[in-house]
C-alpha cells in the first residue's frame, strides 16, 4: 500500500492529525496496535485548553464537546484546607473546557469512520525503515501476515512506549528526564462532583485534586506512593484520605460511594530532542511526557499536531518546506513552556519525601504570592488555559 503520511498510533494525536490532513486533501493511513474499544477504554486527560478546542473545531469534531463539555472560567487552589480562586475569565478573558480524552478520541474515531479514513487496528511488529531516505516505509504484522506501507512522511504518534522515538539513532537524540518520587492514585465515580470547578489542594498529607467528567461523574486524585498496593486503597480508605486533604467546606459537601475505576499513575517529565529526524516526526507522548498536575499532556499533543499539520500543508499545497525543517525547534519551544509549568505546579503542590524546612518555606512563599499577586495569577492563568501556538 502507498500513502502520503503514514501515522503510527491511533490515540488522540494520530487521529486528529489524520482528520486534519484528510480535510486538506492529504492521504493518511493510521496504524493502531490495539482495538478501538481498548483505546476508548483508557481513562486519561480531562481538561482542554482554549487552543485545543479551536483545533477540534478546525477538524470538524467539536460539536459534542461544545454541547456536553463544561466550560470552566477559573479553578480553586487550596492550601491546608482553605482556598482561593484563580479567575481565568477576569484575568485573561479565556476559559478551559472540561471534556474527557476518551470522548475526544471517540469523536475522532467517528469522524474518521464517516470520512472513510483508513485506520488499521490489532497489529504487531511495527517497524520504521529508511527514514533518512526520500522513500521511507513502515512494515507491520496483522493476522500472521507481514504488510508494507510506502509513504512520503511518517508521523510517530505512538505514545511513550511506541517504536517511533526508538527509531532515531542514539547519537542524534538527547533525552531529558525527571521522575517524581510519588504517583497519583485516581478514581472515577458516578457521583456528582464536589464543586462545579476543579480544586487543586496542597496539604501536609499530600496533594489532592477534585475534578470531573460531567455533572454526574467525578474524577478524584490523591498523591500516593507509586508502589502502594491498590488493595490497600479500599473505596472507604480513598474517600477518608481525600476528605482530609480538601478544603473543609468542600470536604463537608463531598458525596462518596462506589468507584468505577481506580489506578496509580507514576509522574515524570520527559523531552526528546529533536522531534524530527529524516522523514520521521515525533508527535505527543512519543516525544514528551508531563506530570498531570498542569493538565498539559493531551493539550501538548494537540499543539504538536497543529505545527505538523501546518508544515505538511505548506509542503503539499505550496511546495514550501520551511515549517517542515523547523518543526522540531518550533514544537519544542512550546513543549518546554509546558514542561516548565507542569514541573513548577507539581513541585509547588506536592509533598516530597525529602522535603526539608527550606523547601517547605519556598513552597509556602510560592503559594502566598499566587494568592496575593494578580501578576502571578495572570501568569498562572496564561499557562493553564494554554499559551498561544
Ligand atoms: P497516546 O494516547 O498514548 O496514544 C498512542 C497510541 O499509539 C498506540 N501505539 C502503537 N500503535 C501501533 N504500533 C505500536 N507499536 C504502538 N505503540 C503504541 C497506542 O496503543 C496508543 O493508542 O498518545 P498521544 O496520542 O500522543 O496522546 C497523548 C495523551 O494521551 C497523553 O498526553 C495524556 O493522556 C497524558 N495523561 C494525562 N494528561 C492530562 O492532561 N491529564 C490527565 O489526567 C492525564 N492522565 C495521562 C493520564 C497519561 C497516562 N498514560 C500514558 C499512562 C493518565 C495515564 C494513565
Ligand atoms: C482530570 O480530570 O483527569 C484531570 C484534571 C486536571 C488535571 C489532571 C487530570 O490537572
Amino acid at each position: 500500500m502507498r500513502t502520503q503520511v503514514c501515522i503510527i498510533g491511533g490515540g488522540p494525536s494520530g487521529l486528529l492529525l489524520s482528520q486534519l490532513l484528510d480535510r486538506a486533501g492529504i492521504e493518511t493511513v493510521v496504524l493502531e496496535r490495539r482495538s478501538r474499544d481498548y483505546v476508548l477504554s483508557r481513562i486519561r486527560a480531562g481538561v482542554l485548553e482554549f487552543g485545543t478546542v479551536g483545533m477540534l473545531e478546525k477538524a470538524g469534531v467539536a460539536d459534542r464537546a461544545h454541547a456536553q463539555g463544561l466550560p470552566h472560567t477559573g479553578t480553586y487552589l487550596a492550601v491546608q484546607n482553605a482556598g482561593f480562586r484563580i479567575d481565568f475569565d477576569d484575568l485573561i478573558g479565556k476559559r478551559v473546557l472540561v471534556y474527557g480524552q476518551t470522548e475526544v478520541t471517540r469523536d475522532l474515531y467517528d469522524a474518521r469512520e464517516k470520512a472513510g479514513g483508513i485506520v488499521i487496528h490489532d497489529l504487531d511488529d511495527v517497524e520504521l525503515h529508511d527514514l533518512d531516505s526520500g522513500a521511507p516505509y513502515v512494515t507491520y504484522r496483522k493476522d500472521g501476515t507481514e504488510h508494507r506501507i510506502d509513504c512520503d512522511w511518517i508521523a510517530g504518534c505512538d505514545g511513550f512506549h511506541g517504536p517511533s522515538r526508538k527509531a532515531i539513532p542514539r547519537d542524534v537524540l538527547t533525552e531529558y528526564e525527571r521522575v517524581y518520587p510519588f504517583g497519583w492514585l485516581g478514581v472515577m465515580a458516578d457521583l456528582p462532583p464536589v464543586d462545579h470547578e476543579l480544586i487543586y489542594a496542597n496539604h501536609p498529607r499530600g496533594f489532592a485534586l477534585a475534578s470531573m467528567r460531567s455533572p454526574t461523574r467525578s474524577r478524584y486524585y490523591i498523591q500516593a506512593p507509586v508502589d502502594d498496593p491498590l488493595k490497600k486503597w479500599t473505596d472507604d480508605a480513598f474517600w477518608d484520605e481525600l476528605r482530609r486533604r480538601l478544603p473543609h467546606d468542600a470536604a463537608e459537601r463531598l458525596i462518596t460511594g462506589p468507584t468505577i475505576e481506580k489506578s496509580i499513575a507514576p509522574l515524570r517529565s520527559f523531552v526528546a530532542d529533536p522531534m524530527k529526524w529524516g522523514r520521521l516526526f515525533l508527535v505527543g507522548d512519543a516525544a514528551h511526557i508531563v506530570p498531570p498536575t498542569g493538565a498539559k499532556g493531551l493539550n501538548l499533543a494537540v499543539s504538536d499536531v497543529h505545527y505538523l499539520f501546518e508544515a505538511l500543508k505548506s509542503h503539499y499545497h505550496d511546495a514550501d518546506d520551511h515549517a517542515i525543517d523547523t518543526y522540531s525547534a518550533t514544537a519544542l519551544k512550546r513543549v518546554w513552556n509546558a514542561i516548565r509549568f507542569s514541573w513548577w505546579f507539581t513541585t509547588t503542590m506536592h509533598r516530597f519525601p525529602d522535603q526539608d524546612p527550606f523547601d517547605q518555606a519556598i513552597q509556602d512563599s510560592e503559594l502566598r504570592q499566587l494568592q496575593s499577586s494578580r501578576a502571578a495569577q495572570t501568569n498562572f492563568a496564561e499557562n493553564y488555559v494554554g499559551l498561544p501556538y
